[in-house]
C-alpha cells in the first residue's frame, strides 16, 4: 500500500518515519519544499499528485483552514480517493469538512492524534478515527505503525470531539501543575524537591480518583463534600493572591470554585 503524508511540520514527519520504518511505500508533500530530506519517502510535485499516487492520503495540516486551503482547487479531481484527516480541528469542522469533501466523491475519515511527535510509534500512543465503519477497517492495519488505531463512532466529529475533550484534561492538567510549581516558586520553597516529593506522589494518588470520578453531572456527590471544598478552593486563590502569583493563573480554581457553588445551589434548590 502507498500512503500519502501531506504535511511535514513536526508531526507530519513522525508520522512518515513511522511509517517508513515499517517498510511502507510512502509519498509525501508539503506547501514549503525542503522539508523531506533525509526522510526515506517519495516526494510530490503537488498535493494532487501525493494523492493521487496513494491507495491512502494522510493529511496533518495546522488547522481546519489549511486543509481547506490546500484541498479547495484540488477536490473536483479527488472522486473515489481515500482521505483521513488528522489535522487537529472542532467537531463541527470536521462535520462540515467531511460533508463538503465526500459531495466530490472523497472517502473520507476524520482523526485526532493522541500523542506528541516523539511518542509517535511507542506503546501508549493512539490515534482516534471517524467516519464510515468500513473505511476504518481498510486503513486500521496500514496505519497502525504510527500509533494504534481506535475508532470512536460513524459521526464524522466524534475523533475531534474526543481528541478536543482530551486535550482539555490535559491542559486542565498543564494549568493546575504549571501554578502548583510558581505558587512554591515565588515563596521561595525548592521546587525540584516539591514536584519529586509531593506533587508527583500526589498527582499519582489522585489520577485514577479523578479518571473514574469524572462527571457530567452538575452536582457533585454527597461525600465529596461541596460545602468543604467551595471553603478550601476559596483559601487556595487567596494564597495564590497573597504570594504574588498572577489571578490569570488560578483560572482551574475559578472552574473548580463555580462548580462546587453551583453544586450548592442545586442541592439545595431541591430540598
Ligand atoms: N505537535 C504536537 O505535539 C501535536 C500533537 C497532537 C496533534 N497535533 C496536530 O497535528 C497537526 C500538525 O502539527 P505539527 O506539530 O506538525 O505542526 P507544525 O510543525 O506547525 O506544521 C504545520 C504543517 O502545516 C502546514 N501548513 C500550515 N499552513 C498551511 C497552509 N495554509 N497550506 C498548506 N500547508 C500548511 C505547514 O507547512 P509549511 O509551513 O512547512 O509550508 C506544516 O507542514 C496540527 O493540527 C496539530 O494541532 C500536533
Amino acid at each position: 500500500m502507498t500512503i500519502g503524508i501531506l504535511g511535514l511540520g513536526a508531526m507530519g514527519r513522525a508520522l512518515v518515519n513511522a511509517l517508513v520504518s515499517a517498510g511502507h511505500d510512502v509519498i509525501v508533500w508539503n506547501r514549503t519544499p525542503g522539508k523531506d530530506e533525509g526522510l526515506g519517502a517519495r516526494t510530490a510535485a503537488s498535493a494532487l499528485e501525493a494523492i493521487e499516487a496513494s491507495d491512502v492520503s494522510v493529511l496533518c495540516l495546522l488547522d481546519d483552514a489549511s486543509v481547506r486551503e490546500t484541498l479547495a482547487p484540488i477536490a473536483p479531481k479527488l472522486s473515489g480517493r481515500l482521505i483521513v484527516n488528522l489535522t487537529s480541528g472542532s467537531a463541527q469542522q470536521a462535520r462540515e469538512l467531511g460533508a463538503w469533501i465526500t459531495g466530490y466523491g472523497v472517502r473520507f475519515l476524520a482523526g485526532g492524534i493522541m500523542a506528541v511527535p516523539f511518542t509517535i510509534a511507542t506503546e501508549g500512543a493512539f490515534i482516534l478515527y471517524s467516519g464510515p465503519r468500513e473505511l476504518f477497517d481498510e486503513v486500521a492495519s496500514p496505519l497502525a505503525p504510527m500509533a494504534r488505531p481506535q475508532w470512536v463512532g460513524e459521526d464524522l466529529g466524534f475523533a475531534a470531539l474526543y481528541d478536543m475533550a482530551a486535550l482539555s484534561g490535559m491542559y486542565g492538567m498543564s494549568a493546575g501543575v504549571g501554578h502548583a510549581v510558581r505558587l512554591v516558586h515565588e515563596e521561595g520553597g525548592d521546587v525540584e524537591a516539591f514536584r519529586r516529593e509531593v506533587l508527583g506522589p500526589w498527582m499519582e494518588q489522585m489520577f485514577p480518583i479523578q479518571i473514574d470520578g469524572a462527571s457530567p453531572s452538575e452536582t457533585v456527590p454527597e461525600e465529596y463534600n461541596a460545602q468543604m471544598q467551595a471553603v478550601g478552593l476559596q483559601t487556595m486563590i487567596d494564597n495564590s493572591a497573597e504570594s504574588g502569583v498572577p489571578e490569570a493563573l488560578t483560572g482551574h480554581l475559578s472552574a473548580n470554585l463555580w462548580a462546587m457553588r453551583r453544586s450548592i445551589e442545586l442541592t439545595e434548590g431541591s430540598r
